[in-house]
């Protein structure tokens, strides 16, 4: 079926578009009040995620409510441990936890390389999600980088510094290659089905690639996108890597279509750095929104006008904080639909 809104596609393809495209990282269930009435009517968020015509409920509301250009799947990066046999549990307001975590090599062995179907309820999901949709807007598939959920896999649950996941690097980095490997293959037959299933573009997210020195950065993490990216090649693909200021310039030799910033990357310097050939994403301070209607129209265009009129999909610079009135999100995404180039 043909998109209504293709905005963000012909975006990332250079085409000069009459409007700069907009969506929100976690636009689908932190903000709204309409998420929370079912979020709250069920047992928590994992019957949420497994629950294909709910998920597609709450990842459309934001298209309904806010007027971005696409739609995200729910879903949650760490679906991928699970389906590769380590369970997680998300605690109320606390956030995600595995009662197991990879110690050893022979954790590791206990685990597979998980396949599509392994996640058959986002499959699922995107493919109610697609019906319902009828073409309105472009379905954004995704997935966590090998790094970022190695991450969790090792640490068990958030951390400030995840710091056994780093000490596991330097422990034992073929306990750290293999288990990177795993997560990479099941990565590609994650993203594969979610393309199969309807998404029209993929967003790996690596949000604790700052928390790795360049040269670790550069042994644990770059080589396994490069791997996704090359894998790829049905649909665009973006890449967001949370403060590796380092890694521009590398990210502009992979083989992905867009780039993600966050707001501390300056964006002349990181189009230089990056190229003019990848599409750039990003990168207001979510904090932005707390303030006025004056003072978010203002930052919004003046990150507008600096990205320029092509190669720009405007977003935060990472999720949307969970206290940021649904008013003031709106409000940003209206500012970016009514700028004048
Ligand atoms: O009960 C709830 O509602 C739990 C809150 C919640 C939600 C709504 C979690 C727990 N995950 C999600 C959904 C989710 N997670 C989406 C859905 C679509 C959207 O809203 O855009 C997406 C894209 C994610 C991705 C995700 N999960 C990332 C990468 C993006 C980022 O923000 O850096 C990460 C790191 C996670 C792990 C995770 N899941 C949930 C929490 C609280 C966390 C972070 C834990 C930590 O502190 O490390």
């Amino acid at each position: 079926m043909p998109l209504k809104n293709d905005l963000i596609l012909r975006t990332i393809s250079g085409e000069k578009t009459e409007r700069t495209p907009v969506w929100l990282m976690r636009q689908a269930g932190r903000i709204l009040p309409e998420y929370r009435a079912i979020r709250n009517s069920l047992s928590g968020f994992k019957e949420l995620v497994e629950t294909p015509e709910l998920a597609a409920e709450v990842t459309i509301q934001p298209v309904d409510i806010l007027g971005v250009d696409a739609a995200i799947i729910f879903s949650d990066i760490l679906v991928i441990p699970e389906a590769m046999g380590l369970k997680y549990e998300m605690v109320e307001k606390r956030g995600p936890h595995f009662p197991e975590t990879i110690k050893t090599s022979a954790d590791v062995k206990k685990l597979q390389v998980a396949r599509a179907g392994d996640v058959q309820y986002t499959i699922d999901a995107i493919s109610v999600t697609k019906k319902a949709l009828n073409g309105r807007v472009p379905i954004i598939g995704f997935a966590g980088a090998p790094w970022t959920i190695f991450a969790y896999m090792i640490e068990g649950g958030g951390s400030k510094t995840f710091s056994k996941a780093r000490r596991m690097l330097y422990v034992d980095p073929k306990l750290s290659h293999n288990l990177l490997q795993m997560i990479t293959d099941s990565t590609i037959n994650y993203l594969k089905g979610q393309i199969a299933a309807g998404a029209n573009l993929v967003q790996v997210f690596d949000s604790w690639a700052g928390i790795l020195s360049p040269e670790l950065y550069r042994e644990f993490s770059l080589p396994y996108l490069k791997q996704i990216c090359d894998a790829i090649d049905e649909v665009p693909k973006t890449l967001f890597a949370k403060d590796a200021y380092f890694a521009r310039a590398w990210f502009g030799k992979l083989n992905c279509n867009t780039v993600g910033l966050d707001w501390c990357m300056d964006i002349e310097e990181s189009i230089s750095l990056i190229g003019t050939d990848k599409a750039l994403q990003g990168n207001l301070d979510p904090c932005v929104l707390y303030g006025s209607e004056e003072r978010i129209k203002k930052e919004t265009e003046n990150m507008l006008s600096k990205f320029g009129t092509t190669k720009h999909i405007a977003n935060l610079g990472h999720g949307v904080y969970p206290d940021t009135d649904p008013g003031k999100v709106k409000f940003f995404v209206d500012c970016v639909k009514n700028y004048n180039h």
